[in-house]
């Protein structure tokens, strides 16, 4: 048996974090177990290193190191909770997967993408999300729902120009794999994004029960 993994993915203050609760929540009435989890993060150990990613401090992270550290915390969180998870039937609902490394890696730091893929296949082999939620909104929306949070992490204190591209980036990699991806307009108020949710519960449903 396997189960079904859906990512939720998007720029900051798109209302990942908001949804994910909401999804899960639609399912689990359907009486179907979800995990829900998050990246980076998702484990005690991964949670440590996603200290390190987003505290800002004065030595700068090298860009490589970054992605290294994104990849170290996902291995560790595949092997220990994703995993075994989908292993025995589960739905795994993830805040942020991959598509935030090439989001943010490689659109914002301008890493290699070929380089992005190989460390993909080495930590993940070929376990790709069965569907990535992309909720997208103008830099500015996010930003500000961002900021009137409170403090900013060591992301969110990047240009606009760094979240433009990242931005671009979960775009284009939508538009190339309509199959995986499903876009959602996450600057319409919470009940309207949250309408489109609904509306790909009763999908999810039979996917799950096959
Ligand atoms: N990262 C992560 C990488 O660089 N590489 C990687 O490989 C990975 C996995 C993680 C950071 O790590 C980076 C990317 C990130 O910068 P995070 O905290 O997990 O950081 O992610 P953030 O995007 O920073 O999380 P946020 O909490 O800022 O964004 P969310 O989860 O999208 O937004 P949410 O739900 O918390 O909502 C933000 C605010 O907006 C309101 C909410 O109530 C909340 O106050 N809101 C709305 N308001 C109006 N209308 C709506 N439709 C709203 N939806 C939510």
């Amino acid at each position: 048996m396997t189960g079904l993994f859906i990512t939720l993915e998007g720029p900051e203050g798109a209302g990942k974090s908001t949804n994910r609760e909401y999804l899960a929540e639609r399912l689990r009435a359907e009486g179907i177990e979800v995990l829900l989890t998050r990246e980076p993060g998702g484990t005690p150990l991964a949670e440590r290193i996603r200290e390190v990613l987003l505290t800002p401090g004065d030595e700068q992270m090298n860009p490589d190191t970054e992605l290294l550290l994104v990849f170290a915390a996902r291995a560790q969180h595949l092997a220990e909770v994703i995993r075994p998870a989908l292993a025995r039937g589960a739905v795994v609902i993830c805040d942020r997967f991959t598509d935030s490394t090439y989001a943010y890696q490689g659109g914002g730091r301008g890493l290699s993408l070929e380089r992005i893929a190989t460390l993909e296949t080495f930590v993940q082999g070929d376990l790709r999300p069965d569907l990535t939620l992309v909720f997208d909104l103008p830099v500015e929306v996010g930003m500000a729902r961002a900021t009137a949070r409170g403090r900013l992490d060591r992301f969110e204190l990047e240009t606009r120009v760094f979240f433009e591209a990242v931005r671009g980036a979960f775009l284009k990699r939508a538009e190339a794999d309509p199959a995986r991806y499903h876009l959602l307009d996450a600057a319409q108020p919470l009940t309207q994004v949250q309408q489109s949710i609904d509306a790909l519960v009763p999908k999810l449903v039979e996917r799950v029960r096959g």
